[in-house]
């Protein structure tokens, strides 16, 4: 078995793999490699215990799944975050990745600043296709990771966030502090998809 054979579970399909005819609404992962995203399906779609993604591999690909949350069907897409496939990802896969959305979650570190201009870059990008491809599609920023930031701290850095991706000109976006150990994930996902 390859190297790549091996990443792929079972009930994973690479997006090469997938024919048009898709059921359910579609919600889309994006941001850089390690910031959570499939953490964060694995805990809110799969109910695993946040602590079982510790040390999860790296995402190869576009990865999709088909889910269950709250009686409605969702087909859940984790774009790996690594450079090569977010580049992929925006253009040779650009009209497959980006059509029919739902919601987009655009995932951020928030303990990692040095990382911010890059992430915006890709979050406008995103955006960009976004109103292309799905226009009737809402997008979330996740503020993640919010656990490694100190509860007095959690509101200058969603300000921050909101300052360095300009979201005051996205008013339709909304941002949200999130973590995989605290309750404002699952909040997050059932807001983002009004539930
Ligand atoms: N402290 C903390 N770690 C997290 C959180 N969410 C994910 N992680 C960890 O971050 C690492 C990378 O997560 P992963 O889901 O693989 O990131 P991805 O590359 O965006 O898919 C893993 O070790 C996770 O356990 C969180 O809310 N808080
Ligand atoms: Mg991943």
């Amino acid at each position: 078995m390859s190297y790549l054979e091996n990443e792929i579970a079972d009930e994973d399909v690479l997006i090469r793999d997938l024919d048009k005819s898709e059921f359910g609404s579609k919600l889309l992962f994006l941001g850089l490699a390690q910031t959570g995203k499939t953490s964060i399906i694995q805990v809110v779609f799969e109910n695993k215990a946040p602590e079982t993604t510790e040390g999860i591999p790296a995402t190869v690909g576009v990865r999709r799944k088909l889910v269950d949350f709250s009686d409605i069907s969702l087909n859940v897409y984790d774009v790996g975050g690594q450079i090569t496939y977010l580049e992929e990802a925006f253009v040779d896969l650009r009209e497959s990745i980006f059509s029919r959305i739902k919601a987009l979650f655009f995932v951020v570190d928030t303990s990692r600043h040095d990382d911010f201009e890059i992430a915006k870059m890709y979050f406008r990008r995103a955006i960009r296709n976004l109103n292309e491809y799905s226009p009737e599609g809402k997008t979330v920023v996740l503020a993640h990771k919010m656990d490694l930031v100190s509860t007095k701290e959690r509101e200058k850095a969603i300000s921050f966030i909101t300052e360095i991706f300009e979201l005051e000109d996205y008013s339709e976006v909304e941002i949200f502090e999130t973590s995989i150990y605290e309750k404002t994930l699952m909040d997050a996902v059932e807001k983002a998809l009004g539930i």
